[in-house]
């Protein structure tokens, strides 16, 4: 992955810089070594085949963005390449404790590096940086895979001796304009401010696309039309 106008001071988090741009996220589970490791279990972590940590190599972790705050030492012991995939899972030799749940990166020269998106305030994992075999037009190519593949999230979690991956439900529930999880007269507001003010609402609720949210006629935008629809759902709840 290319960052333009990359900066290890904002981009990096082991430069334990006041500029970090994720500073106010917890990335505790986003593990180096020799190779990345990314923890989507407690002792499970995800990596690029072509690019893994080797078996009885250690990856660090640290609880804080500070890497000279301490540091959580694990060992690879197992490992197994995901279906004919560049995906690689790997088992730490015991359980992290409490590390990981919210984490992002970003890097150069980054193949096992994560890709995170925010929902609902957090960092989900979506993707591992690794490296495609076949571009279409008989040459190779590199990309970011998607994890939520149904049968990679299958081949994981049968990987990981009873343990599993966390989904997020990315659905939308329509009306939900403050995104707190349930539609009611709390959604009043943002929805009229949404009307109103975008650019206030884009601030309050920025995890909110009230052209998706908002939307009850179908037409792909958020407009006086729609407050019939949105009416009823919220009387309904
Ligand atoms: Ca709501
Ligand atoms: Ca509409």
């Amino acid at each position: 992955m290319l960052v333009f106008g990359y900066d290890p001071a904002r981009h990096d988090r082991f430069q334990n810089d006041s500029l970090f741009l994720g500073s106010e996220f917890n990335w505790s589970g986003v593990g180096r070594g020799n190779r990345w490791a990314v923890l989507v279990s407690d002792s499970y972590v995800l990596g690029a085949a072509h690019s893994a940590p080797s078996i009885g190599s250690t990856i660090e972790f640290y609880p804080t963005n500070d890497p000279s705050d301490g540091v959580v030492l694990r060992t690879v012991i197992g490992a197994q390449q995901i279906g004919q995939s560049d995906l690689w899972l790997g088992q730490l030799d015991r359980p992290v404790g409490g590390l990981g749940q919210d984490d992002s990166m970003l890097s150069g020269g980054d193949s096992g590096g994560p890709t995170f998106t925010i929902v609902n305030g957090k960092p989900v994992l979506v993707g591992i940086h690794w490296f495609t075999y076949d571009d279409g037009n008989g040459g190779i190519g590199s990309a970011d895979s998607i994890v939520a593949d149904v049968s990679q999230i299958a081949a994981l979690n049968a990987a990981m001796n009873g343990e599993s991956l966390s989904l997020v439900n990315l659905t939308v529930l329509a009306g939900d304009m403050n995104a707190d999880g349930v539609v009611d007269n709390l959604d009043v507001g943002p929805f009229a401010i949404a009307l109103l003010d975008r650019m206030t609402f884009a601030q309050a609720y920025p995890e909110v696309d009230p052209d998706v949210t908002g939307d009850f006629n179908g037409d792909g935008v958020l407009t006086n039309s729609d407050i019939d629809g949105f009416s009823r759902v919220v009387a309904v709840d």
